[in-house]
């Protein structure tokens, strides 16, 4: 006899596939032989060119125009406006969805409706959830196969825990019999919607990953961050590492940087310092739940890595290389070698003298285009990852001792500083701020407020969201909490040249960040907070200076004085629900500043 949730499910799908009116219906089971199956298909129809020198990897092109996330597309439909806070685009959830149900009406007609149950997290874990994805792309299930557990076994746990979030996506290109397909289907009418109260997903018009794998952006931060506020857990866009020092202490860190800001690098980090070991939980994602004793624990709510291509390399991060070397990866928007290999700018020193660009053009060296996409991406199977913590798949997580917030600015932000306290952490969180990146569909290169790396994946009023980090601090004593440092690798000097190496160097900042957590004190207090002492950050065998590294950490008056009417006028922006205790942290950062 079938559950109910089971009837559920199969009463949803047939719902679906009465809407979207599709060919065929198939079931995802997660198997080799599935996976074999849904590749040839898209080999047949030229979606994925089998590379020569990687096992079981694809190179795959997009559409021109579509790319990235779209921000100005998505909406968090909440029953009411004011829980969707003015981050987010907002619609009235009866009217978005007569507005979805005429696009989804035929969709996927002439194609074939995949059923992809999947779970975020190990499944069966005490903190893992589930969903199950209609898409009518075989594209987005080779996709969801590397980067959620998919198949048979989750669906099992659906049937037994009776709670899936329903996520329905289509590229909404219905395909008319005897017209030839696109290699990439698409719709310049694109909707990526969330219904938290409902835990729904539908999603139209895009084949791109943080549109359409809807396990990761979507579920995994949009509809978790709403039942983290619910549930009183944290949904966040932060990678997690382990750090074992040469004392074989070990401690785990989590950290939000904004899209394309260099997570994942430092989630795979090589340390330049000797005797250091830098281990990975996970690079984009985490979820974060009190344990019994107080503390709180993260864990990796996904299955692979969706990473940036362009500037991963044997020099920046030969951990991810290592891990795409082993196959079973799809790459997309890359360049295309003549030896059938990926190449993208930044992979290698060397450039090579020709290539199929990723817009399948002839491309050869010095070229003034770039052969491969700003965001275009490896999607690769994090089990592969040479640096692979065995922990990674603790079900439990693992527990913090430090969070990094950090974004991309090229002055104000000092290499590295630590919050006060708690209240103060989530003021710096609050007023996170980067340059945009090609990871969204916009201007590149222009500071926003970015607060705690969420402004896109918020899934409830930033607001309430501000409330909900202040109030972890009633739940358990300021000592279990995590430290929280700001970090920028990105500072530059008067002529525009970085100050800071990175890369394998900021191992150097995670030393003294851990020194901190360890009580082991190498600071002084500044107006912005603990700044480290001369000579606190390890620089044996770097060639920086003294004075070099106080410009790096310099806290300056002016440029602070610059950058508080905008943290007012972003507080402005978030309006009534703004919390007191964040404005009075405020008012405390203007009186500093003013005595410097
Ligand atoms: C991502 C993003 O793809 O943040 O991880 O855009
Ligand atoms: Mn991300």
């Amino acid at each position: 006899m079938q559950t109910k949730t089971l009837d559920n499910l199969q009463e949803w799908v047939d719902e679906i596939a009465l809407l979207t009116k599709p060919d065929k219906i198939y079931w995802c089971n997660g198997s080799e032989l599935e996976s074999e199956h849904i590749n040839n298909i898209l080999i047949e129809k030229k979606v994925f060119t089998p590379l020569k020198k990687k096992p079981r990897s694809f190179w795959c092109t997009s559409d021109p125009s579509d790319v990235a996330r779209v921000e100005d597309r998505t909406f968090i439909c909440s029953k009411e406006e004011s829980d969707a806070g003015p981050t987010n685009n907002w619609m009235d959830p009866d009217e978005m969805k007569s507005i979805l149900e005429e696009l989804f009406d035929g969709s996927m007609n002439g194609r074939t409706m995949y059923v992809i149950p999947f779970a975020m997290g190990v499944v069966g874990g005490r903190n893992s959830k589930y969903g199950v994805q209609i898409s009518d792309s075989p594209y987005v299930v080779a996709s969801m196969r590397i980067m959620t557990r998919m198949g048979e076994e989750a669906l099992k746990e659906i049937r037994k825990t009776h709670e899936f979030v329903k996520a329905l996506h289509s590229v909404g290109a219905p395909l008319l019999s005897g017209v030839e397909d696109v290699t990439w289907p698409c719709n310049p009418n694109k909707y990526i919607v969330q219904f938290p109260e409902d835990k729904e997903i539908w999603s139209f018009g895009s084949g791109y990953g943080g549109n359409a794998l809807l396990g990761k952006k979507c579920y995994a931060l949009r509809i978790a961050s709403y039942l983290g506020w619910k549930e009183g857990f944290l949904a966040e866009h932060m990678l997690i590492l382990k750090v074992t020092s040469p004392d074989k202490i070990i401690n785990y860190i989590a950290a939000a940087f904004p899209s394309a800001c260099g997570k994942t690098n430092l989630a795979m980090l090589d340390p330049a310092l000797q005797g250091w070991k830098v281990e990975t939980i996970g690079d984009d994602i985490a979820w974060l739940h009190f344990g019994d004793d107080g503390r709180l624990y993260a864990s990796n709510p996904e299955n692979g890595f969706f990473g940036v291509a362009p500037g991963t390399g044997w020099a920046t991060n030969p951990n991810a290389m290592r891990t795409i070397e082993l196959g079973n990866s799809i790459f997309t928007n890359v360049a295309l070698t003549d030896d059938g290999d990926v190449w993208w700018e930044g992979m290698t020193e060397e450039i090579p003298t020709h290539l199929t660009s990723w817009k399948r053009q002839s491309w050869t060296s010095g070229s003034s285009e770039l052969s491969s996409h700003p965001n275009s991406r490896f999607c690769t199977p994090a089990s592969q990852c040479p640096t692979i913590a065995p922990e990674w798949e603790n079900p439990d997580g693992v527990p913090i001792s430090a969070i990094f917030f950090g974004g991309r600015r090229d002055s104000t932000l000092p290499l590295v500083f630590q919050a006060r306290n708690w209240q103060h952490g989530v003021f710096l969180g609050a007023t996170l701020s980067s340059e945009t990146t090609a990871a969204a569909t916009g201007e590149v290169g222009v500071v926003r407020r970015d607060p705690f790396a969420m402004l896109p994946f918020l899934g409830y009023h930033a607001g309430d969201y501000f409330k909900h980090w202040l109030s972890l601090a009633s739940v358990t004593s300021e000592n279990n909490l995590p430290k929280i440092f700001y970090v920028n690798w990105f500072r530059k000097d008067r002529n525009g040249k970085f100050l800071w190496p990175g890369f394998s160097e900021n191992s150097r900042v995670l030393k003294w960040a851990i020194e901190q957590v360890r009580g082991e004190t190498s600071s002084r207090e500044s107006a912005i907070g603990l700044i480290p002492l001369p000579g606190a950050i390890d620089t044996e065998n770097l060639n920086i200076s003294p004075e070099l590294m106080a410009e790096v950490l310099n806290v300056s008056k002016s440029e602070w004085e610059n950058e508080i009417p905008l943290i007012h006028k972003w507080f402005e922006f978030i309006g009534d629900k703004m919390p007191l205790e964040l404005w009075d942290e405020l008012s405390f950062l203007e009186e500093n500043i003013a005595s410097m």
